[in-house]
């Protein structure tokens, strides 16, 4: 057996599980790494120095040591000097164990690995002209043998050695060393002086052009920052450059976050599984989240651009000067993360609107996950690939959890919080635990309920009944709150839960007199406030109540929770045009629409005709009164005016009717498009074509609103708003205008649309067939189209220049798309999108497991349908199965889903 294989996972043999109670202290620790990384053709040789010591803390006495090493080929091997023979070591799975070690050591390892064999885009591996690495959670195990677990922080020096036609060479920390090399080759030397686990490391060897700029700290430091892209995309990386600057700043400003390294670089690669890596001082990026320029990149591009920027760079802090004792306490830097980048995009446009879209991302897919097979707390107890738990859960309630507490303590207690917990542990690896001790213990509150949020998957349900007693003037609320079972816990206890509310009379928000206590001045007014609900079931008295309110619960969706609450009509068209919480207003929007979608599907389950379909005129008048009010920001105008989507309707139904759904939905579109037609049509004139554009929030809602109102009229089939359209197709200067318009024209049921959809789509490609993140743009569209035959398009596609089945923008782009977004052709055809489905992740089960994993999120819901669909999708999970050498993400997802 050679040493590659004897490296290589057992075969055969159903995964390990690892569960958190298990965890123990590091045996051995490292104060040094010492890494020369020399780049060849083919092949790179790693040669490792590791300094050990035994841990003081370690709980065995065993003298061995084990590291951790995947696909590895093992050339020497040299313990303080001495080279080791046969039978001084040993290897396991996945490791490497050596035998008799002394306390302290240092561990030669020479290494050969092979980046261009890497498909599975973790470890070292070569994207088109570059090498690059991304190490988290595990991949640092496929570059060297080491300690690869995030309790190990070690003190990197990294020297990456490679041809010059590579020139730029790039490692974590500051350049200390560079030099030139026999063989026309060069090395450049990294130091790292901040401890750091193996995940955080990175490395980057290629042809690469720049932009540069430069920051002042708050202490007057001046950092310098760059952005390293293919020269082509040189164009393209201002926006992530401004986002950078503003992310420092706020991160100061809010937080007292200070830059801590001279530089700081991203590097924008085009091969990424997900959407960027937080190294230390060098963040990788795909190119997706950090390249933008209005002629190519749409308003939301831009927006995940600043989001994801900004999120990496926040992680310098919540995540690396302190990170994760072990990979359960993935949210502890992840849940924070997303939370302070919400805040901070919240801060750079619209609150209300960041919050209704982050709001609608977690009612859509982390319900549907807390819902699934694969329903996990936020800290989850067991695992068998960790990689399938860079969930919504982890990442999106993670941040729910965290906008709690801060909604909890209050502002002012929750940033003392913060600065406890940073000053606390910098520099260590530590838990979630840690982190609500250090909130706990600046503001002087009982957390204690509160960290149930950490250990009990599902989502919450409240019931809230009211009662109003006119002649003692008393109105009260009693809450219930319950949390259906999830795979591995039953029974649930009472979560703790802020419900922000208000009271609504005829004359606007009402005064709020809790009986039993103060009365709360936060808002100046007394009009809002945060209920704390504690048991399984409590009542809220409020005083001095003089007329029979309406009231706002839930307000900015202070908890991830499924609120039931028996609001009449009238009461949601007065919440929706009077509420003095903005969220509050779109939902109240919401639930109108859920209802008029919810009267045509029964019509249309009753085998009833929807053509010609109306509905109520108070609803209409509800509507148009939205679209004249003033005071609201034209993007909530448009988030209020676009009906709930076909994934939030999913969610909601105990039974998924796909077809019901996406018809009905249609038929009330179709109604509101006739109705408000001259409305709609006012907005769409009434907007400059022209201007030039900008990526500020006013502009990015202006074109928002405006393509909605595009949206409906292109449903009426009316030839004038067609021409429109390809009108706004040809002259527009920006993608976000081009992309709305061909969208409509793709989706466009008459006959005229096609024909200029099919030419559109032709031209497009001739035009951006050299911007591959553009191309992505064009396969999205078609996937997307719900018109019938899409997955025969989507085939064909696969074959098409345009598309490359090894990099995961371009999957993500035509087949998470078509299977995870275009319900109605996903789920036709006796099953035909299924196996499609099953056959794509088969095949890419061995190419690259993590996508294959992520892509089997459609078939993990078969619960959801009716009994015909469920056969079909678990036959094909079956067929996954059954597959020989499945990867671990595949079978953890595969396995759970089918039990
Ligand atoms: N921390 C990385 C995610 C790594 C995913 C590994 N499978 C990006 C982020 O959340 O910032
Ligand atoms: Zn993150």
């Amino acid at each position: 057996m050679t040493a590659v294989e004897q490296s290589l996972p057992a075969q055969n043999q159903p995964p390990k599980t690892i569960y958190l109670k298990d965890y123990q202290v590091p045996d051995y620790l490292i104060r040094t790494t010492d890494l020369r990384v020399e780049i060849y053709e083919g092949e790179t040789i790693v040669s490792a120095m590791l300094d050990l010591y035994r841990n003081p803390a370690a709980t065995s006495t065993a003298t061995q040591l084990k590291l951790q090493g995947a696909d590895l080929e093992l050339v020497s091997i040299a313990l303080d000097g001495k080279i080791l023979a046969e039978g001084d070591y040993q290897f396991g799975e996945e490791s490497l164990t050596i035998f008799n070690t002394p306390a302290e050591f240092k561990l030669l390892t020479i290494t050969k690995i092979k980046p261009e064999a890497n498909t599975s885009l973790e470890g070292l591996y070569r994207s088109r002209t570059m090498y690059c690495t991304q190490c988290e959670a595990e991949g640092f195990r496929k570059i060297t043998y080491y300690l690869d677990r995030p309790d190990v922080m070690s003190e990197f020096t990294t020297t990456v050695v490679a041809d010059k036609k590579f020139p730029v060479l790039l490692s974590n920390g500051n350049l200390i060393d560079q030099g030139e090399l026999e063989n026309n080759r060069h090395y450049a030397t990294w130091h790292d002086p901040f401890k750091k686990p193996a995940y955080l490391f990175a490395l980057v060897a290629g042809d690469l052009a720049h932009i540069e700029d430069s920051f002042t700290t708050c202490s007057g430091r001046d950092v310098c920052l760059k952005i390293f892209v293919e020269p082509k995309d040189l164009d393209k990386c201002e926006h992530a450059m401004t986002s950078l600057k503003n992310s420092m700043r706020w991160d100061e400003d809010v937080y007292g976050r200070e830059y801590d390294l001279n530089i700081f670089m991203i590097v924008a690669v085009d091969d990424f599984n997900m959407g960027a890596m937080e190294n230390k001082g060098l963040n990788i990026f795909n190119t997706s989240c950090v390249l933008a320029k209005p002629e190519t990149t749409t308003d939301a591009g831009f927006q995940r651009v600043e989001g994801v920027v900004a999120h990496e760079y926040f992680h310098n802090w919540s995540g690396n000067r302190v990170t994760c004792r072990d990979w359960f306490q993935l949210s502890l830097k992840e849940g924070f993360t997303v939370y302070r980048d919400s805040e901070f995009s919240a801060d750079m446009g619209s609150p209300t609107v960041k919050r209704v879209e982050d709001v609608t991302l977690l009612r859509t897919l982390q319900f549907a996950e807390d819902a699934g097979p694969m329903a996990h707390p936020i800290r989850p107890e067991s695992y068998i690939e960790i990689s399938n738990f860079y969930t919504m859960t982890v990442y999106e309630k993670g941040a729910e959890i965290i906008r709690m507490l801060a909604t909890l303590l209050g502002k002012e207690n929750f940033r003392k919080g913060t600065d406890l917990y940073f000053e606390r542990h910098d520099g260590q690896a530590v838990t979630t635990e840690d982190f609500v001790a250090a909130l706990a213990d600046a503001s002087g509150r009982d957390l204690t309920q509160f960290k149930r949020w950490y250990s009990q998957a599902g989502t919450p349900r409240l019931d809230i009944a009211e009662h109003y007693d006119e002649a003692a003037q008393e109105y009260s609320l009693t809450i219930k709150q319950s949390c259906p079972p999830t795979p591995e816990c039953q029974q649930k206890l009472p979560f703790h839960i802020p419900i922000a509310m208000g009271l609504l009379g005829s004359a606007g928000d009402l005064p709020l007199n809790l009986k039993g206590t103060a009365p709360d001045f936060e808002t100046g007014d007394n009009t809002h406030k945060v209920l704390e609900l504690t048991q399984a079931e409590q009542t809220f008295v409020f005083e001095r109540v003089q007329e029979k309110p309406v009231p706002s619960l839930l307000r900015g969706f202070s908890a991830p929770v499924k609120m039931h609450f028996n609001y009449s009509r009238a009461d949601l068209v007065l919440l929706m045009s009077r509420d003095s919480d903005g969220f509050n207003r779109w939902e109240a929007s919401q639930q109108l629409g859920l209802q008029a979608i919810a009267a045509a599907m029964k019509q249309f389950q009753q085998g009833g005709d929807l053509s010609g379909w109306a509905v109520d005129a108070d609803l209409i008048a509800a509507y148009r009164s939205v679209l004249q009010d003033q005071s609201l920001d034209q993007a909530m105008v448009a988030y209020m005016l676009s009906l709930p989507s076909e994934a939030y309707l999913s969610e909601l139904a105990d039974e998924v009717d796909v077809e019901a759904i996406h018809y009905s939905r249609l038929a009330v579109r179709k109604a509101l498009a006739r109705e408000l037609r001259d409305e709609f049509a006012r907005i769409y004139t009434a907007y400059d074509h022209q201007q030039t554009y900008a990526a500020t929030a006013d502009a990015i809602a202006a074109r928002s609103l405006k393509n909605v109102a595009l949206a409906y009229l292109m449903l009426l089939n009316d030839e004038q708003f067609i021409h429109a359209c390809e009108n706004q197709y040809r002259t527009s200067n920006n993608m976000t205008d081009v992309m709305a318009a061909l969208t409509q024209l793709v989706n466009s049921e008459a006959q005229m649309g096609q024909t200029i959809a099919q030419q559109a789509l032709a031209d497009f490609y001739a035009r951006w067939q050299h911007e591959s993140l553009v191309v992505n743009q064009w396969l999205t569209v078609q996937a997307s189209c719900v018109l019938p035959n899409t997955l025969d398009k989507v085939k064909a596609l696969q074959n098409h220049a345009g598309y490359d089945g090894k990099n995961p923008n371009k999957i993500r782009a035509l087949i998470a798309s078509f299977c995870n977004s275009n319900a109605i052709n996903f789920h036709a055809n006796q099953g035909a999108g299924y196996a499609f489905l099953a056959d794509q992740i088969i095949q890419l089960n061995k190419q690259n497991p993590q996508i294959a994993s992520r892509l089997l999120t459609p078939l993990t819901k078969w619960k959801k349908y009716n009994s015909t669909r469920q056969q079909l999708m678990r036959a094909q999970l079956e067929r996954i199965m059954a597959e020989p050498e499945l990867s671990k993400d595949v079978f953890e997802v595969v396995s759970k889903s089918l039990r």
